[in-house]
C-alpha cells in the first residue's frame, strides 16, 4: 500500500505497512483500484459524450468513499467498484487506465495528488448537496474533467492552472451546499448547546450529513429518545428546521480523534453519517452504525431506499434497549461542562456587518482571525488552543470545522456585543467564512488581503485540501497552515505556494501572533 493523503501519514511521508488511521493494505489497494475505475468511467463518459445520473453519483460517492476515515469495508469497496465497472461497460468504455497513481517525477506526482485529493473533498460537498436535491452541472461535469486530467500528462504550469480552476469550481460547489443546507433547514441562528446528557434513551449522531440527522429527528419525534450531535454535527443546532425538534437535546463529546475513549461506556447507539470514523473498539462496536458512503466490516449499515429515505429502526430499538443513563449525567469530565455556542454562519454575521464594520473603524476590533479546520491527534495541535487563548481582547476569532473543539469551550468574553469566538459551522461551511471576508472587503473597498483578517488553518483530511485550493484560487494570501505541511506537497510545490501566496507553516503561537499583529 501507499497512502499520503492525510496529515497523520506515517513519518509525514506516507503509510506503507498499515495506515495510521487503521486502514489495512488490502483496503488501501482496493481504494486505489476504485480510483482507477472512477478515472476509467470519467474517460468513458467523455468519449461517449454521455454522462448519466448514475455515472455522476458513482464518481461523487466513489471519491468520497476513499476520503480519510470514511470506509474501511473491503466488501463494500469491491461492490462499489463493480457498479462503476458496470456503468463504464454500459457506456461502451474500455478498461480503466493502468495508472501508477503514486509513482513518477516528484513534482508531477505531487500536483496530480493535490488535484485528486482536492476532488475527494469536493465530492463530499457535492454528495451532501445531491442528497438534498441540489446539483449544478458545472460542478458535476468537473468531476469528469478532473478525473480525466489525473490520467493525462501535464506540465507543472498546466497542473497549477488546473488546480486553480478546480479551486474556483469548488467555491461554486461550497456555495451550492450552502444553498442546499439553508434552503432545506433555514439560515442558522446563534444557539447555545447543552453538553450534558439527560436521563433516558438517546442516540448520538456524528459526521456532516444534515439530511440524515433530519430523517432521524423525524423518526424519533415523540418517542422519548433524545438525539445528541457529535463532532462536526454540532452546528446542526443552529438550523431552524432542525432545532425545532425539542429532542435535539445537545452535543456529546469532543472531536473525532477522541471517539475510542468517549464511546467506550456510552449507553446509546452512535450513527456515523460521514467521516471521521475510527476503527471501533470491542467495547462499543455493537453500538456503532454506518450509513451512506461510510463503512466498516462488522458494523451495521443503514442503506437508503431509491428515494434516499432511511429506516433507522435498528438504532431506535437499540437506544430503547440500552435505556441511556438513569439520571441526568454531567459531561464536565469531557469538555469542562460549558455550554457550547454555534450558528454564526454568514447569514447572521452579515446581518450584523454594520456593527462589525463600525467596531473595526472605531478601533474596537483590531483584527479578525479565522482559526479553523480539522482536528486530529497530532501533539502540535495544541498550537490552536494556545493561539486562540493568546489572541488580544480587541480581536475576534471566527472558527469552523472540528478543529474548534481545541478551544470552543473557552470563555473569551465579548467585544462590541459579539462573543469573541464565533462558530461558523462545519468544514462544509468554509463558504461562510469566504463570504464574510468578501463582504468586509467590499465594504472597505479593498481586497481580502488588505483586511485586518488572518486565516490560521488546521488540516487533516481532503476537505481541508479543497478548501485551501479554493482560498488560493480566490487569491487569499498569507494564510498560516499547520500542524504540518502536507506530505504530498513536494518541496517545489511548497516553494511555489510560499512565493506566490505567502502561505506560511505555523510556528509558535506567540511568534505567529507577533508577526500577524506587527508586534515587536
Ligand atoms: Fe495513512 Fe492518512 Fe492514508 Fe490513513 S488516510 S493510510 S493515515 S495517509
Ligand atoms: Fe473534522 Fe474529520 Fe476534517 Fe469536517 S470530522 S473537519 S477532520
Amino acid at each position: 500500500m501507499f497512502c499520503f493523503q492525510c496529515q497523520q501519514t506515517a513519518g509525514n511521508k506516507g503509510c506503507v505497512r498499515t495506515g495510521v488511521c487503521g486502514k489495512q493494505p488490502e483496503t488501501a489497494n482496493l481504494q486505489d483500484t476504485l480510483i482507477r475505475e472512477l478515472i476509467g468511467l470519467a474517460i468513458a463518459s467523455r468519449q461517449a459524450g454521455v454522462y448519466t445520473d448514475n455515472a455522476k453519483r458513482l464518481l461523487i460517492d466513489g471519491l468520497f468513499t476513499t476520503l480519510t476515515n470514511v470506509n474501511f469495508d473491503n466488501d463494500a469497496i469491491r461492490n462499489f467498484t463493480e457498479r462503476v465497472i458496470a456503468e463504464r461497460t454500459a457506456c461502451g468504455g474500455k478498461e480503466a487506465p493502468d495508472l501508477e497513481l503514486w509513482h513518477g517525477e516528484t513534482d508531477l506526482v505531487s500536483l496530480r495528488s493535490t488535484l485528486l485529493f482536492g476532488m475527494k473533498g469536493m465530492a463530499a460537498y457535492a454528495h451532501h448537496a445531491f442528497n438534498l436535491g441540489y446539483e449544478d452541472p458545472e460542478v458535476s461535469d468537473w468531476f469528469v474533467k478532473g478525473l480525466c486530467a489525473v490520467a493525462e500528462s501535464h506540465t507543472v504550469e498546466e497542473w497549477l492552472a488546473l488546480i486553480l480552476e478546480f479551486g474556483k469550481i469548488n467555491f461554486r460547489c461550497m456555495e451550492l451546499l450552502d444553498q442546499a443546507n439553508t434552503g432545506s433547514f433555514g439560515t442558522p441562528v446563534p444557539t447555545r448547546v447543552n453538553v450534558d446528557i439527560k436521563a433516558g434513551p438517546f442516540i448520538v449522531v456524528s459526521g456532516h450529513d444534515l439530511d440524515d440527522l433530519s430523517q432521524l429527528l423525524e423518526q424519533t419525534a415523540g418517542t422519548g429518545i433524545n438525539i445528541y450531535t457529535h463532532c462536526e454535527m454540532l452546528p446542526a443546532h443552529g438550523y431552524p428546521e432542525l432545532k425545532k425538534y425539542p429532542h435535539l437535546a445537545g452535543n456529546f463529546g469532543t472531536a473525532w480523534q477522541s471517539q475510542q475513549k468517549e464511546f467506550a461506556d456510552l449507553p446509546a447507539p452512535i450513527l456515523f453519517t460521514t467521516n471521521c470514523l475510527m476503527p471501533p473498539r470491542p467495547s462499543y462496536q455493537d453500538r456503532v452504525y454506518t450509513t451512506s458512503v461510510v463503512g466498516y466490516a462488522g458494523l451495521r449499515h443503514i442503506a437508503a431506499d431509491a428515494n434516499g429515505r432511511k429506516d433507522f429502526t435498528p438504532l431506535i430499538e437499540q437506544a430503547r434497549a440500552l435505556g441511556g443513563y438513569a439520571h441526568d449525567r454531567s459531561m464536565s469530565g469531557i469538555n469542562g461542562g460549558h455550554m457550547l455556542t454555534t450558528g454564526f454562519a454568514h447569514g447572521t454575521v452579515l446581518a450584523n456587518a454594520g456593527a462589525i464594520l463600525d467596531a473595526i473603524r472605531a478601533g474596537k476590533i483590531r483584527h479578525i482571525f479565522l482559526v479553523g479546520g480539522c482536528d486530529g491527534a497530532h501533539p502540535g495541535r495544541n498550537y490552536y488552543t494556545e493561539f486562540v487563548k493568546q489572541t488580544p481582547m480587541d480581536t475576534l476569532v471566527l472558527t469552523l470545522a472540528c478543529g474548534k473543539y481545541r478551544f470552543n469551550d473557552l470563555d473569551l468574553g465579548e467585544i462590541g456585543g459579539f462573543p469573541r469566538i464565533m462558530d461558523m459551522g462545519q468544514c462544509n461551511d468554509a463558504y461562510s467564512a469566504v463570504k464574510v471576508a468578501l463582504a468586509l472587503a467590499d465594504a472597505f473597498g479593498c481586497t481580502v488581503n488588505a483586511l485586518p483578517l488572518t486565516l490560521v488553518l488546521s488540516w487533516y483530511e481532503q476537505k481541508a485540501v479543497c478548501i485551501l485550493l479554493t482560498l488560493l484560487a480566490l487569491g487569499v494570501k498569507n494564510m498560516y497552515l499547520g500542524p504540518t505541511m502536507p506530505a504530498f506537497l513536494s518541496e517545489t510545490v511548497v516553494k511555489t505556494l510560499v512565493d506566490a501566496y505567502g502561505l506560511q507553516p505555523t510556528t509558535a503561537p506567540e511568534q505567529d501572533l507577533d508577526a500577524i499583529l506587527g508586534r515587536k
